[in-house]
Parts: structure tokens; sequence; C-alpha cells
């Protein structure tokens, strides 16, 4: 069967899942959030990747279902967390969103709606945006980011530092935090030029009054040098791989 057609079938069938990888304040060492990675549970190939039906999801006109079925997923598992476990102060999942979804109308509508229905808070959420979608956004885009900050969700800059970034926008975005892509954290115990370029984009993130987060983070001394360095955040398989939500339960719990 066409991949297309598969996936329209599984989003149906409710073969979608979301998988969770902590983020942790670099201050504390406390998980302060996770991210919710899209996964496919495959009847016939197993766990899939977004790499491997993303793009089909794109090309097939699946982007905004998809996105609203992850949302829709994560918000009600947000309110059972919130209503049944005692998260850490501040805990919040981050939400990839793509650009046909900020580029479609309703966005924030629907969003207000899941939150209504779930009695869950707007900043328990943050919505990732990558950045390359930020230099082309046109007017919806725009509306749908201002109705988002309005009903308290903030947004964050996904990607950071690889796409087309112009520096002048960083000033105008209503983004609370940037994403620092991994390809830069990865370079941080190589070359003392990749450490003092990260320690500029800190400073320019910094700036723009947004904090940090590193993605990618491997290694005990990249997450040391990142503190040193003010980077709030960091994420990446030195804290833990994305895991099922009830794994990522047992973290909040302290049962694992
Ligand atoms: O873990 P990882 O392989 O899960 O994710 C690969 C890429 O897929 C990441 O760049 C991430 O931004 C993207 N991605 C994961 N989940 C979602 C999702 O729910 N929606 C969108 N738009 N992108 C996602
Ligand atoms: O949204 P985004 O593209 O940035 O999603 C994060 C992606 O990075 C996911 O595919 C996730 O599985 C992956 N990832 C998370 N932590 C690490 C890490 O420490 N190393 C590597 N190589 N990939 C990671
Ligand atoms: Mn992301
Ligand atoms: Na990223």
């Amino acid at each position: 069967m066409h991949l297309v057609s598969e996936l329209r079938r599984a989003l149906a069938a409710d073969q979608l899942e979301a998988f969770y990888q902590p983020i942790v304040d670099l201050r504390t060492d406390r998980v302060a959030g996770a991210e919710a990675l899209v996964r496919w549970r495959h009847p016939e190939r197993g766990l899939l990747a977004p790499d491997a039906f993303l793009d089909a999801a794109e090309e097939g006109g699946l982007m905004v279902e998809l996105g609203r079925w992850m949302l829709g997923n994560v918000v009600g598992q947000v309110g059972r967390w919130t209503r049944e476990l005692e998260l850490p102060e501040n805990f919040r999942v981050h939400v990839n969103i793509s650009p046909s979804e900020l580029r479609h109308g309703d966005l924030a509508a629907f969003a207000t709606r899941l939150l209504q229905e779930q009695g869950v808070e707007g900043w328990r959420l943050t919505l990732e945006i990558t950045e390359s979608l930020l230099v082309t956004r046109g007017d919806v885009v725009d509306r749908n980011m201002e109705a988002l900050r309005a009903i308290g969700i903030p947004l964050e800059i996904d990607d950071f530092g690889t796409g087309y970034s112009s520096i002048s926008y960083l000033q105008s975005l209503p983004a609370e935090n940037a994403k620092i892509d991994r390809s830069l954290t990865q370079g941080l115990l190589v070359e003392d030029q990749q450490r003092q370029f990260v320690s500029a984009i800190l400073d320019l993130i910094h700036t723009a009054g947004m904090g940090a987060v590193a993605e990618g983070v491997e290694e005990r001394g990249q997450a040391d040098l990142l503190r040193s360095l003010r980077c709030e955040y960091a994420q990446g398989y030195y804290f833990s791989r994305p895991v099922p939500a009830e794994t990522m339960r047992e973290y909040l719990t302290g049962a694992r």
C-alpha cells in the first residue's frame, strides 16, 4: 500500500504514539520538561521514527491532521499527569508544530478548545517552531503566533542556528526560548572555535531576551560546558532517549 494511504489509515486506527524526551534544567539538574516526538507503531514494520513518514505526511496533505492528533494526545496526557502526579514546578511539554499547521488559520482556536476540554493551562505546553518557517512567515503565521501567546502558550524556535537566521527578526519574535540544534552541540568538546561559536549564539539568544535549550547532549562534558556558558536547558541521549509515556511517568514520579 502507498505510504500516504497507509498513514491515513494509521491515524484513524490510532497507531501513532507520542514519545517523550526529558529536558533538564542545567541550573538545578532537575527535569524541567519533555519534548513530545511522534512515533508510528506499524503493525508489520515495528516502531517507526518520524523521518520514515513525515515527508509522506507532508506530501499527502496529512500534516495538519497528524499535528492535531499529536496536540490532542499530548494535551490529554498532560491533563492526566497534572491530575495524577505532583509534577515538577514549571514542568512543560514541548510539541513540534509544522509550518503547514501554523499556516492553517485556526490552530490557536483548536489549541484553546483542547486546553479547555482537558483543564490544562497554556503554559504547560511549549510549541516548537522551526527557524526557517519564521523567515517566510506571513499574516496567518503571525496571527497564529500572537493568538497562541495570548492564550499563554509559549513558543520556542527549534533548530536554531541551522536555518536562515537573520539576526534582526530575532528582536521582534514572540518566542520564549530558542533550541540550539544538535549539530552545534556535537562539536562542543572537539574544537575551541566551536565552543566560542556556541558561546556567541547563547549570548545572542540571551540578548534577544530568550532562554536557551541545547539538544543532542550525549556526554557529561557537553552538559558541563553548556552550563558554564549559561545555557539554561539541555536535552539529549546523555540524560535520556525519547521514551514511551509510561516511562516518562516513571521519571516524573521518581520510580526510575
Ligand atoms: O526523534 P526524532 O527522530 O524523533 O525526530 C525527528 C524529527 O521529527 C525532529 O526534527 C522533530 O522535530 C520531528 N518531529 C517529531 N515529532 C513531530 C511532530 O509531532 N510534529 C512535527 N511537525 N514534527 C515532529
Ligand atoms: O525537533 P527535532 O529535530 O530537533 O527533534 C529532536 C531529534 O533529535 C529527534 O530525532 C531525537 O530523537 C533526536 N535526538 C535527541 N537527542 C539526541 C542526541 O543526544 N543525539 C542525537 N544524535 N540525536 C538526538
Ligand atoms: Mn524539536
Ligand atoms: Na531541533
